[in-house]
């Protein structure tokens, strides 16, 4: 078929094929979620009802892209992890990335009431999006580790500074100083002293942030395995966890 004069344009699209043989990792990150969050009352330190959203709309994705291995959730971001030898969108970068953002956004709001009840969504949320590549299972379980100390730090840090706040009464600029220099087992220290918080009792959502998986579970009845995806909150930054969840890594085709 003859070609129109315009066909050229075409040629101006550039490649975005994604090595092969390499890990990729989508991770969505709500835009000004600190405004977001005080326009919609989120609770603090850590709104349940918005976590959940945050999981329930990742589920969606996982539910819609069967060669996403799982994903991992934690405040206004998520990561999702493809398996190694996906050839979805033939590996191109932008098509992965788009869809991947487009399905957990629209998630986001179409869901948004089954969280909230009738608390109005004041207006669209907007996440930014990356794709990063790593080429060994070392670099993507450090990944997911980074992820996970991070919400360790944060929350510890959060729930330190909101527990001075709202029953310390101290100012938000008293608490900052207050916090300024401490380490880990001094936060610990303050919550436990002074307001009999421990904060190994504090819920594991919290903590360690959401690891979506599939699993597979026989179904007696029906003689067949079901596949589901399931909501965990396993401590990732020790190695036991990846020893004994070998074949989370493990590539099915
Ligand atoms: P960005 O990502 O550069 O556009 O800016 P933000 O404001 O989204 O900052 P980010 O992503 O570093 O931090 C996430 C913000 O989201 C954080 O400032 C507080 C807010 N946020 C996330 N989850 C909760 C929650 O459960 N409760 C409250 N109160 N705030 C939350
Ligand atoms: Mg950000
Ligand atoms: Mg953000
Ligand atoms: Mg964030
Ligand atoms: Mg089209």
């Amino acid at each position: 078929m003859a070609k129109s004069s315009f066909e050229y344009v075409k040629k101006f699209e550039l490649d975005d094929t994604l090595l092969p043989n390499s890990w990729i990792v989508v991770r969505l990150d709500g835009k000004c979620f600190h405004k977001f969050a005080d326009d919609h009352k989120f609770s603090k330190p850590n709104d349940l009802r918005a976590l959940k959203l945050m999981n329930y709309a990742a589920f969606n994705v996982l539910r819609d892209f069967n060669d996403l291995l799982m994903a991992f959730g934690q405040s206004d971001e998520y990561s999702f992890i493809f398996k190694k030898n996906t050839t979805l969108y033939k590996r191109r970068a932008a098509k992965l990335l788009t869809t991947i953002n487009s399905k957990f956004s629209s998630s986001y709001v179409f869901y948004w009431s089954k969280f909230f009840g009738d608390v109005p969504l004041r207006y669209p949320p907007t996440f930014d999006g990356r794709t990063v590549l790593y080429p060994s299972d070392e670099n993507l379980i450090d990944y997911m580790k980074w992820r996970q100390a991070d919400v360790h730090i944060n929350n510890l840090y959060n729930t330190t500074f909101w527990t001075l706040v709202l029953k310390g009464n101290l100012s938000p600029s008293q608490a900052e100083k207050r916090l300024c220099g401490t380490v880990s087992a001094d936060k610990n220290e303050i919550l436990f002293q002074e307001f009999q918080i421990n904060y190994n009792n504090e819920p594991e959502i919290f903590k360690r942030g959401t690891l979506l998986v599939r699993k597979t579970i026989p179904n007696i009845n029906l003689d067949k395995q079901n596949n589901v995806i399931v909501d965990t909150h396993d401590d990732m930054l020790k190695d036991r966890f990846w020893s004994e969840h070998k074949s989370l890594l493990l590539t099915k085709c």
